[in-house]
């Protein structure tokens, strides 16, 4: 793909330079949407099998880009074969096509990904929201649908809203018992989880030398939460020596904003006046202070994700915990990021400490974050590191987690009740780390791939699903009604459902579980009698994840078009990707008219999409807006079609 040249012409911020560096397509001065080059692609086991079925149906004999990595950490403690299947398919699919495989047991994405591959000022597109956990070594990381990641690979380009860029001021420097997740948490209480749609957040200022690089990718992680691009921090001497010490200082480059570099906002954090914080049930952005939870009894205390599975993060809670026992009626489960950390931990006596501690050592995956195991007993309260406490994502529809840092959970857990930290030394950065890189498969055939390699189709491996342009008159009906913040996992519940990932015929079947037990019925017998289904919803649709399994699915059961008062930016980049035309009210009000059940007749839908994207349906005006691209796709009845 061609490069454009750079012709910098103002100071530019960290991202301007790494999205100029790979411009393919759009002016940032003159475009709403910009084609980016992607040098690294990384999936996960849950939308990776997607990813690659699609990636297969696109002919090409090994991936284009420079490099692929297919991590295995989401479905990894199987019950029955599903799982299991998928792995093997995997495995054939990264040998075949010259991808790198993390075997199960290897670690969490994020973390693995930053340890042993991210570089400075690359593109990197994985399939999973937190992605941007790369924004803190000064990668442009972003996360996206499974098709999109097929594109890239395939050496497609990728498309993004020219973004407006949010700059965060960071001074002073944390106290004690303050760390990297209160800094996000607070930059979620400011901006909340929805209205940042086409921002990318960037770190600067003082306070920035002062974290270190794990801490900066925690920031960077949860970035995810505030429903931005992506997040960034510089590539700094902080960043050289963290590669240096993974052995890979060739893979470090400066990457600092010019002097007099402009962000479209800018927002400063005093690092010395932060406080311990908490995002309350059921949203990352319920922030309160810890303080205010002082003394509230916890059931359960879960330590680990993508967010704070670090070796700065574990060790910090072994070093509060040391010499002392969690509280008998607390349950306490720690999951490490990485083998790395794992090894480190061994090797510097905190393992020993932790178990000393009465905690529950879990395998180093995502696990209880997803709510794949350690579901909260009924009305539990639960506090977690992770970075998501969505009602119901933790497997217990009436557990109440809270999202705190991994101080505020290790203090906690040794008096039972929440707990303010005081006091937790800051760890210093290791001058090297253990390299532990054997569970990384096929990496000396990575780019090139063994073509003779053949597939291994378990029975769980089902067809992905062909789009049908779409018609422009036709009859449709309110399959669902939803409210506000609705995200992917109301709509595409993962947990004990994960493992129908790879059969969408049989995964459709959990469509809007969480909402309505009957909306897969409801679909079919609506299509049976001739009608197309639409949902309705408020503000905010498609939160989270990155799943396009929640756009996949629908589309599966007949659904051609969402009407939402707004739509969050992955969820409505796989709604197009799979034929379905993310519409808002031009009225919000409007809402209200509609119920389910309610019949719409769309007449010239095609047209509307080739326009200015407004129609009137039954007194009622919808309005979306496309890229030329985003029309094509929509009107063929998806990308896999555009693309063929
Ligand atoms: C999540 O944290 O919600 C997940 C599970 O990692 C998802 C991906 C998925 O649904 O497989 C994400 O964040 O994109
Ligand atoms: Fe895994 Fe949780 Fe991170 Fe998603 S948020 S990648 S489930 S650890």
């Amino acid at each position: 793909m061609k490069k454009n040249k750079i012709i910098a012409t103002a100071p530019m911020t960290v991202a301007q330079k790494i999205i100029a560096a790979h411009l393919v397509e759009g002016d940032s001065a003159k475009d709403s949407e910009l084609g980016i080059r992607i040098d690294q692609t990384l999936t996960q086991d849950a939308t990776g099998t997607m990813a690659y079925l699609q990636f297969e149906s696109m002919g090409k004999k090994h991936v284009m880009n420079d490099l692929a990595v297919s991590y295995v950490d989401h479905n990894t403690v199987q019950i029955g074969f599903e799982n299991a299947d998928d792995h093997d398919f995997l495995a054939s699919i990264a040998k075949k096509y010259g991808i790198i495989y993390s075997k199960a047991g290897n670690g969490i994405c994020h973390q693995l990904h930053l340890e042993r591959f991210g570089k400075p000022g690359t593109t990197l597109l994985g399939s999973d929201s937190h992605t941007p956990t790369g924004g803190g070594i000064g990668q442009i990381a972003i996360g996206a649908g499974g098709i999109d990641i097929a594109v890239a690979m395939a050496g497609g380009a990728f498309h993004i809203p020219a973004p407006k860029i949010c700059g965060i001021r960071l001074k002073g420097c944390l106290r004690q018992g303050v760390s990297a997740k209160d800094v996000i948490l607070k930059v979620l209480e400011k901006f909340g989880t929805k209205g940042n749609v086409g921002w990318i957040f960037e770190y600067f200022g003082p306070g920035v030398a002062t974290l270190d690089v794990p801490s900066r990718a925690t920031i960077a992680n949860m970035g995810a939460e505030l429903g931005v691009t992506t997040s960034v921090f510089p590539s700094d001497e902080t960043t050289r020596q963290f590669l240096a010490a993974q052995g890979r200082a060739k893979d470090w480059t400066e990457i600092v904003a010019d002097k007099g570099a402009k962000y479209d906002n800018i927002f400063e954090v005093d690092l010395s006046e932060l406080e311990p914080l908490a995002a309350a049930p059921h949203s990352p952005g319920n922030i309160v202070t810890v303080k205010s939870l002082a003394g509230m009894k916890v059931n359960q205390i879960m330590i680990g994700s993508c967010t704070n599975s670090s070796y700065r993060d574990i060790r910090t809670v072994a070093r509060i915990l040391n010499g002392k026992h969690v509280a008998d009626d607390v349950e306490v489960g720690i999951a490490c990021g990485s083998r790395q950390v794992i090894k480190m931990l061994v090797e510097d006596g905190s393992l020993a400490i932790l178990h000393a501690a009465g905690c529950r050592m879990l395998e180093n995956a995502c696990g209880f974050c997803i709510g794949a195991h350690m579901s909260p007993s009924t009305n539990a309260v639960s506090l977690r590191t992770n970075n998501r406490n969505f009602e119901g994502r933790s497997g217990t529809k009436s557990a109440k987690v809270y999202l705190v840092s991994p101080e505020t959970a290790a203090a906690s857990a040794l008096n039972g009740v929440v707990t303010v930290c005081e006091k937790a030394e800051k760890v210093p950065a290791p001058a090297k780390f253990p390299i532990v890189d054997d569970m990384f498969l096929y990496r000396e055939t990575a780019g090139k791939g063994v073509p003779k390699t053949k597939i291994v189709r378990g029975p769980n491996i089902a067809k992905v699903p062909a789009g049908v342009a779409m018609k422009d008159s036709f009859k449709a009906k309110v399959a669902i009604k939803v409210g506000d913040k609705i995200t992917t996992d109301h709509i595409m519940p993962a947990g004990a459902r994960l493992k129908f990932r790879s059969n969408v015929p049989e995964y459709s079947k959990y469509v809007f579980e969480p909402c309505d037990r009957n909306f897969h019925d409801n679909c079919l017998a609506n299509v049976k009698c001739g009608f197309a289904n639409v949902i309705v919803a408020g503000e905010s649709y498609g939160q989270g994840s990155s799943r396009e399994h929640a756009a996949l699915c629908p589309m599966y059961l007949g659904v051609k078009a969402v009407v939402a008062k707004s739509i969050e930016r992955i969820h409505r980049a796989n709604l197009i990707n799979f034929g379905i035309v993310p519409f808002v009210f031009a009225n919000p009000a409007d809402y209200d008219k509609l119920e389910p059940g309610f019949e719409f007749t769309f007449e010239g839908m095609r047209k509307a999409i080739e326009g200015d994207g407004e129609i009137e349906v039954d007194g009622i005006k919808l309005k979306t807006s496309l890229s030329g691209r985003e029309k094509e796709i929509i009107l063929k009845g998806g990308l896999l079609a555009w693309l063929s």
